[in-house]
């Protein structure tokens, strides 16, 4: 099995290649996916985060954070994911506990053509899950191979490391151990090169961890989930210093609406817009130690404070007309349009969403029609009756693209119809039901 393993790490590190995945929130379907650590390099966008599994019995601490390796996933336009496969494992790291499956949130930075991976888990010997140390994996490039040092980072203990290089080229680690602490890292991106320090003028009441450091025109900002009531949300804090003392400035996104208790950040610009990487339990909403990674747009206020995110399952990004369009990552529905998972028993087949009576309406933004004639509509429908619907430009009343026609029956069927006039290049389509109760839609395209 070990063998077997690591043939795989190799042959995902060496060809960069594992998978695809799907656009809109969560970003990733196949597998759970927590604490995204975004970062730009070169011309794509690469994902960092912890890889949630199921804990069982003697594989983890059932009902706990439960994993074993980290994925990297990177995109060029923030549509199209590229999962490059396992990039370290619990049983390749040589000071790590094998069996602790504690390898919590990872960073990844660039410096001077290498690439380093900055990672927590325990020790080998200690308690699962107690005694975090960080350590360090170096590679060439962002999807590896990574080799992990021989030892963790000392002086440090502690969890979510986090790394920042100022415009001086000095490096800096964050970390977070009941406080949210900071020291100077070496040159050589591998030792402290500063005594570690408590980060001040935090709130100091609530757990707080999670520290993600970037800068904006001169102010450094730090971002930090913190337990303000009863669960995460996610807060910041700024400095005109990477090291502080810091001015707590607002809240960047509420606590989650479906109660996930912990949240994670990263914030990066990419092609002139910046963009907030946090994590909820779409997958697996009875647990939320399994969670999933979403992305949405972050916009600042002329004075440099942060708007406030309200998440999104649309996210970021066009989605292609010609690909399967899950419209149950909506941008908007009217109350009568429901969105369940497909089958209970298997969440990463994804969601549906049922149309209750004539007029209920759901709008998905931002399809992409450029550069192809498309001549046809695909729905993967289900229908309790007989029912029509009527695909619409912009609104509920706008321009008339299609129509529908979708037969009783008792079983998922692809139903085909005409586009009787053009759609915009970039078109917000919306879904009417028009006649008919109780249809479910799993997707649509366009041919
Ligand atoms: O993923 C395990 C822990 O949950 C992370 O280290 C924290 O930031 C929280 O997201």
């Amino acid at each position: 099995m070990k063998n077997i393993k690591f043939w795989l790490l190799l042959l995902v590190s060496v060809t960069g290649f594992a998978g695809q995945c799907d656009a809109q929130n969560p970003l990733i379907r196949d597998q759970f996916t927590a604490d995204p650590s975004a970062r730009v390099f070169g011309d794509r966008v690469y994902v960092y985060p912890s890889h949630d599994i199921r804990a069982t019995q003697g594989h983890g601490r059932p009902g706990w954070f439960c994993m074993e390796d980290y994925h990297v996933f990177s995109s060029a336009n923030l549509t199209d994911w590229t999962d490059h496969g396992m990039i370290i494992s619990q049983t390749t790291v040589p000071w790590a506990e094998p069996t602790s499956y504690s390898m919590w949130a990872p960073d990844c930075i660039f410096r001077d053509g290498k690439y380093y991976m900055y990672f927590p888990t325990t020790k080998k010997g200690s308690e699962n899950g107690r005694g975090f140390a960080i350590g360090v994996a170096v590679a060439d490039k962002p999807y590896g191979p990574f080799t992990p040092q021989p030892e963790p980072i000392e002086g440090v203990h502690g969890i979510d490391p986090n790394v920042f290089i100022d415009k001086y080229g000095q490096a800096y680690l964050y970390w977070a151990q009941g406080n949210l602490y900071a020291a100077k890292l070496k040159d050589n991106m591998l030792e402290l090169a500063s005594a570690p320090q408590i980060l001040t003028e935090l709130p100091d009441k609530g757990l707080k961890e999670g520290p993600y450091l970037f800068e904006r025109n001169g102010i450094y900002y730090l971002t930090y989930p913190h337990v303000a009531n009863k669960i995460e949300r996610l807060e910041y804090a700024i400095a005109n210093n990477p090291l502080g003392p810091f001015k707590f400035t607002g809240v960047l996104m509420d606590e989650s609406a479906s109660g996930c208790w912990t949240n994670h950040q990263s914030i990066i610009r990419f092609k002139n817009q910046w963009y907030l990487f946090y994590h909820n339990d779409d997958l697996s909403p009875n647990f939320d130690k399994n969670r999933s990674i979403r992305c949405d747009s972050l916009f600042f206020n002329a004075d440099g404070t942060i708007k406030k995110v309200i998440p999104t399952l649309r996210g970021v990004g066009i989605t292609k007309a010609s690909e399967k369009i899950q419209i149950d990552r909506y941008s908007d529905k009217d109350s009568t349009v429901n969105i369940t998972f497909i089958d209970t028993a298997k969440k990463f087949d994804g969601w549906k969403t049922t149309f209750k009576s004539p007029g209920s309406w759901i709008r998905y933004n931002r399809v992409d029609f450029n550069g192809k004639k498309f001549s046809k509509m695909q729905v993967m429908a289900n229908a309790a009756a007989d029912a029509t619907i009527e695909l619409r430009v912009g609104s509920a009343s706008g321009k008339l693209l299609a129509t529908a026609n979708i037969v009783k029956g008792n079983n998922w069927q692809l139903v085909h119809s005409r586009l009787t006039s053009s759609p915009p290049k970039i078109a917000d389509l919306v879904i009417v039901l028009k006649a008919g109760t109780g249809i479910d839609i799993d997707w649509i395209s366009f041919k």
